[in-house]
């Protein structure tokens, strides 16, 4: 099995998904990082158009977009199988996901993570805190809406880990 390469900046939760599938398969791979802000130079913008992390590179195969990348390495590596059987679980395990990617994201953790610590730490912004006010109703629904498809269990669906849990968790 060929090497995977990961393009992305450390501590991104888009890229942290796709390097818990590959440490959850025991897939060979390295985290090839890039700075905060390198994400828009020409050599990424050539992997990524639209400038986002991660990007995974794969025996000259190179894919963006976290869930693309997730439902790839689960198809290109069966075992553990990270997508459920079960076709009711398995809508709920892509629900989950477009939570995530959607109203968790976009709205939440891209304006109040941005705002308390990616701003201040690596550009050198302050904190616009009527912003992150702004966000608030949106990150107690969404908390709220993730923790009732939880509910009681360890895992967002089913009795075993899945792509569900490894978009939630970072
Ligand atoms: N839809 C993309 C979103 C990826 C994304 O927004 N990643 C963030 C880091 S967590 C990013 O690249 N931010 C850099 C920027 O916006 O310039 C995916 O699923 O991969």
């Amino acid at each position: 099995m060929s090497e995977f390469v990961v393009h992305s900046v450390p501590g991104s939760p888009f890229g942290r998904s796709v390097l818990i599938a590959l440490e959850e398969k025991g897939a060979p791979y390295r985290l090839a990082a890039l700075a905060p802000g390198d994400s828009k130079g020409a050599a990424h913008l050539a992997r990524h158009p639209f400038g986002r992390v991660p990007v995974l590179e794969h025996d000259g195969f190179v894919l963006y977009e976290t869930q693309a990348i997730l439902r790839y390495l689960d198809r290109m590596l069966p075992e553990p199988a990270l997508t459920p059987a079960d076709v009711r679980q398995a809508a709920r395990m892509d629900q989950v996901m477009n939570i995530s990617d959607w109203y968790l994201f976009q709205g939440v953790c891209n304006v109040i993570i941005f705002q308390r610590i990616v701003g201040p730490q690596f550009f050198g912004t302050t904190t616009d805190e009527a912003a992150i006010a702004r966000a608030m109703p949106q990150a107690r629904a969404v908390i709220a809406e993730l923790s009732r498809l939880l509910g009681e269990q360890p895992f967002m669906v089913g009795d075993h880990l899945s792509l569900a849990d490894l978009q939630a968790a970072p």
